[in-house]
């Protein structure tokens, strides 16, 4: 054909990155995930996707980020970014993976023809792609390996560094989007923190500035990024207090710092000064989840997880809709995993009274199914989330007329935290600015936040078994299928404990199986879980 100039190429090109023997490559919760040095030729060949992806999208720009997110330096990863920002359509993973496993050159132009066929691809039309790395110190190799594929394929592409996956996403739905009734921002790191930033004083308009956040940056990507968007929003409204922003020592990654730490362990980052009530907030690796916590007077630990986020920003913006009078036009949604907490899910249906979607892990999951809402909120618990605001109810904010100064107000708010609020993917740091901005509505402390429910005693355990994919699930990761029988000793044991709940699921990101149980009492959740992993080694 009149390509075969292409697939030379990528012949060519893929003898540099040959595929390690013997591995098989998943594409998993977020994209491929390994230790750094078996990618190399997973990353060359996500890079001839994304091009193909492009041009079936009709030269559309695709992202690609390189991060590995909450897992260790030596880990790495890369996921594909579509047109308005989100995660790859999921039809396609299965490409990334049929490319993935391709063992010889000849393999590799054999799959990427096949994928070319059967997504009916006009290879004639020219590729755009962007992409940016994270901090980890494996993140140059393998942008070498993806410029490879990108000219490979003749793409046209864009380096933009280091920057949060989050700020990609941005990027990327910004630059599909430029010179359209849909703008959505100029198209550079900047223009991301001035966006930001401008809503962000928009809603603090009137309000005094909040007392200090402290912020753990998981001595990743984050610190330096919120130290340019605390610039730019302006120290006058913004008092954040950077801590664990080490990112020239790589093995001080994630490591007992960060929100995963925080979640799992239920604990502060070792070595964090803080007094009784004071606003603290940890971001993980690539800076797309926040979980918040605060020590009460008696110095006791408590955690505001993605679910507490979810609750502030469900009530918050079902009260604005209402102050604005719209609460007929506009619906608020909220999109959980089964990692939510029980009683936060009560909370949502039975006081706040708005409908919760449970679906498996994964943003990739949750964004679709909050599309389906007028303002769909959706968070993991581990803290990874946003709100999306539909199309329609933009518009429909975007005419209301009001009445009064008060429904005035309430508009203008919604306005501005639907301009705050990253539409594309879950953003720590936008959601931090979220958080702070209703804290500062309600004039909420940690404490008064907390007080919307009380979370029901937990415990997530990380399992490491023989082979984690022979844990699959149905029901929204909720039971078991396999391996046979085991889901009837769970259900036996949760049967114990009054209040009672547990799950196994394997991890898309790690190579374990994850316990979350629920129950009582501290001890109760503690033993439930531990007793539902006693079970796994039997598989
Ligand atoms: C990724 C995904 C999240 C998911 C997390 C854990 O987070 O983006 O949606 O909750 O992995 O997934 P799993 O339990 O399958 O390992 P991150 O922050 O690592 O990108």
């Amino acid at each position: 054909s009149t390509f075969d100039n292409i697939y030379t190429a990528v012949a060519e090109a893929s003898s540099g990155f040959a595929k390690p023997q013997g591995l098989i490559y998943g594409y998993g919760t977020a994209g491929f995930r390994l230790k750094a040095n078996l990618l190399a030729s997973v990353v060359f060949r996500v890079g001839l996707l994304a091009a193909v992806r492009s041009k079936k999208l009709n030269g559309q720009t695709i992202g690609v980020m390189i991060t590995a997110s909450h897992n260790p330096e030596e880990d790495n990863g890369v996921k594909l970014v579509d047109p308005q920002g989100e995660m790859l359509e999921g039809s396609w993973e299965a490409y990334a993976t049929l490319l993935a496993n391709a063992q010889t050159d000849t393999e590799l132009v054999e799959a990427l023809k096949k994928v070319v066929a059967t997504t009916k691809t006009d290879m004639g039309i020219k590729a755009n792609v962007i992409f940016a790395k994270d901090t980890r110190s494996s993140g140059p190799s393998l942008v070498a390996a993806l410029q490879a594929g990108l000219t490979a394929m003749s793409s046209e592409y864009k380096d933009y560094e280091i920057l949060t996956t989050p700020q990609l996403h941005y990027l990327v739905r910004c630059i599909n989007t430029a010179g359209t009734p849909a703008e959505y921002g100029a198209p550079t790191e900047l223009g991301y923190y001035e966006k930001l930033g401008k809503a962000f004083r928009t809603l603090m308009d009137g309000k005094t500035r909040p007392s200090a956040v402290f912020v753990d940056c998981a001595n990743g990507v984050g610190a330096p990024k919120l130290r340019n968007l605390r610039r730019i929003v302006g120290e006058d409204i913004l008092d954040v207090r950077i801590i664990n922003d080490d990112i020239e020592t790589p093995s001080k990654l994630n490591s007992q710092c960060g929100a995963d730490f925080v979640k799992t362990n239920q604990k502060l980052p070792p070595g964090s000064h803080i007094a009784p009530q004071d606003r603290c907030a940890s971001l993980d690796g690539d800076a797309d989840r926040v979980v918040y916590y605060y020590l009460d007077q008696d110095s006791t630990f408590h955690l505001l997880d993605g679910d507490k986020i979810a609750s502030l920003a469900a009530m918050f913006i079902q009260d604005l809709v209402k102050s604005a009078g719209l609460e007929e036009e506009i619906k608020v949604g909220v999109v959980q995993t089964a990692y939510a907490n029980g009683a936060s899910t009560v909370y949502l249906q039975k006081v706040l009274g708005v409908p919760v979607t449970c679906t498996p892990t994964g943003v990739k999951h949750l964004h679709h199914a909050a599309q389906r809402y007028d303002v769909g909120v959706y968070f993991e618990a581990n803290g990874h989330g946003t709100v999306l605001f539909s199309p329609t109810s933009l518009s429909i904010i975007e005419a209301a007329k009001p009445q009064s100064p008060a429904q005035h107000t309430a508009l203008q708010s919604l306005r501005a935290l639907s301009d705050l609020i990253n539409q594309t993917v879950g953003d720590a740091l936008s959601d931090l600015l979220m958080v702070e901005a209703i804290l500062a509505h309600k004039g909420w402390g940690p404490k008064e936040w907390d007080g919307a429910y009380t979370d029901l005693p937990n415990r997530l355990v990380r399992v490491v078994v023989k082979d984690r994919h022979a844990f699959t699930t149905t029901d929204a990761e909720r039971r078991l299928v396999s391996p046979a029988g085991i889901q009837d000793r769970v259900d036996a044991l949760v049967a114990k404990y009054k209040g009672g709940r547990a799950f196994v699921r394997a991890s898309g990101t790690e190579d374990a199986v994850r316990v979350y149980a629920e129950a009582g009492t501290r001890s109760e959740a503690d033993e439930l879980a531990c007793k539902v992993a006693g079970l796994l080694s039997d598989y």
